[in-house]
């Protein structure tokens, strides 16, 4: 089939959902078109299969805002004419879904005729699409699309409490070519380069938005370091790294901290660690925690939104309440003062990410294409 991929083409999970699926298709032979304002993060080749379409936007000083979708769907609507694209898949919903639909429109009054899948991820919903400003269009967008898919089943009741929405939605969850995480294992990891043979590992990655609450983060490990020798790594970047940097001077436990930045390369940091924390006030998958889990990493979590859907409580981890250090260190140290004991929940962590696979879960989205373009 000849896909187009809509998304952001930054570090947040949406985008690397949405880049390893186009990736995943093109090795299978479909050909597929990403169409973004910059070659996607994960996107480390191109071929006859996998082709990046740029979106520009010309910047003019009467606009105060620039505006994005319009560049967006029109882009669109050139790539699907000249590469007769059959399928618009676009990934996080604002504004991904009301520019595909703009584009269906306008290839329509063309005789043209495109499908649009759209994928919802969490914060399109939960934080930024259900706010009155958003809405009303996220709303249309959604209920004017194909076929919708939401990546947990949390996410899927969460879009039916908070909008009027009178189309199915359908779960997929997120994926994980598992098979990466064990080369990287296997292959190149170096542990010792970060802490000495008797230290644990811990590690956060996210986008430091205050969604994610780095600064739990900081003070489960604080409690951690406490009772057994260990070092954190937090990857990624943004909004609210410099506070949690701040917080671990304050602690007195910077040299035990590296803040390493935003890293592609992430399968061959998450196989050095031990456990993962992610103590978010909402996640609706929680995609870093699975890849953790995939290069055997315990999770420390707090329960909320889709998180249960992922890390099984006394299983692959420990689920908290939101904010309740006390409880996410006590399990972390449950987990990590025992040898064997931490390898079980390793183990555990990654047998469960086998139900996300790659394998398990490419197939869905190309039935969902499939189906999509035989109706009507
Ligand atoms: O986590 C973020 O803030 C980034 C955001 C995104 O859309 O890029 O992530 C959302 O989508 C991911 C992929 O489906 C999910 O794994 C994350 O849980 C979700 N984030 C939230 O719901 C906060």
């Amino acid at each position: 089939m000849k896909i187009g991929i809509v998304c952001y083409p930054t570090f947040g999970g949406s985008g690397v959902v949405a880049t390893e699926l186009g990736m995943a298709l093109a090795d299978k032979g479909h050909e597929v078109h990403f169409i973004t304002y910059n070659q996607p993060v994960r996107l480390d080749y191109l071929s006859h299969k996998l082709h990046f379409h740029r979106v520009l936007v010309e910047e003019y000083p009467l606009f105060q805002y620039q505006p994005y979708e319009l560049a967006l769907s029109t882009k669109m609507v050139e790539v699907v004419k000249k590469y007769d694209l059959e399928v618009l898949h676009v990934h996080y919903a604002i504004p991904h879904a009301y520019a595909a639909y703009m584009a269906k429109q306008m290839l329509k009054e063309k005789g043209i005729y495109v499908k649009v899948v759209t994928t919802l991820h969490g914060t399109d919903i939960t934080l930024v699409g259900s706010h009155p400003t958003y809405k009303t269009a996220v709303e249309f967008s959604i209920n004017n699309s194909d076929v919708v898919t939401a990546v947990s089943n949390n996410l899927k009741e969460t879009t039916n409490e908070l909008f009027n929405i009178n189309k199915k939605i359908q779960v997929v969850y997120n994926f994980i070519d598992i098979e990466k995480y064990s080369k990287a294992e296997d292959d190149e990891c170096q542990r010792g380069a970060l802490a000495q043979p008797n230290e644990r590992i811990l590690t956060h990655i996210s986008n430091f938005r205050p969604v994610k609450r780095v600064e739990d983060v900081i003070k489960v490990f604080y409690e951690v370091q406490k009772e057994i020798p260990a070092k954190l790594l937090m990857i990624g970047e943004g909004p609210e790294r410099k506070k949690a940097e701040l917080l671990t001077k304050k602690l007195g436990i910077r040299n035990k901290v590296f803040f390493l930045g935003n890293s592609t390369e992430i399968d061959k940091i998450l196989c050095y660690s031990d456990v993962f924390l992610l103590p978010s006030e909402t996640e609706s998958f929680g995609l870093a925690a699975l890849e953790a889990m995939a290069a055997k990493n315990a999770v420390i979590s707090t329960n909320t939104g889709g998180l249960p859907e992922v890390n099984l409580h006394g299983e692959t981890g420990f689920l908290s309440n939101l904010g309740d250090v006390e409880d996410m260190a006590k399990n972390a140290i449950s987990i990590l003062k025992d040898d064997d004991i931490l390898e079980c929940f390793k183990l555990n962590a990654r047998e469960f990410t086998k139900r996300f696979s790659l394998q398990n879960i490419l197939p869905v989205y190309e039935d969902i294409y499939k189906s999509c373009y035989k109706s009507e």
